[in-house]
């Protein structure tokens, strides 16, 4: 499907490369069910105020499953979920961190479930 180097990783076409050029390693574009080979496909999370509370927004895959986690400190992250894992049915995928009112900063990542 996608030309990528088994045998080194490193490389452009590699695990940990960005054949595209868009931020993203080829490996965590196969994970997503992005392409690596186009700069406009990439997995992107916004966040947004609903009242008071976090709200991150991605464009999705259809039948992948997401995760969306926080943590407080990044020195080392402790990640934890917030809300439920989700099947993709739609391109559009939302969660509210309901726990996040209180917090004056917070970062986010959404997970590709295998
Ligand atoms: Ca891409």
């Amino acid at each position: 499907m996608y030309a990528l180097s088994p045998t080194n990783a490193t490389g452009i076409d590699g695990a940990s490369g960005d054949k595209d050029g868009d931020g993203a390693s080829n490996e965590d574009e196969l994970a997503a069910g992005t392409n690596p080979d186009d700069a406009t496909d990439k997995l992107v999370v916004r966040l947004r105020d609903s009242s008071g509370n976090m709200l991150a927004e991605w464009g999705a895959k259809v039948d992948k499953d997401y995760q969306l986690e926080y943590t407080d400190d990044l020195m080392p992250p402790v990640w934890s979920v917030a809300g439920a894992r989700k099947t993709a049915l739609s391109t559009n995928q939302t969660e509210i961190d309901y726990s996040s009112s209180s917090e004056t900063s917070r970062f986010y990542r959404v997970t590709v479930q295998p």
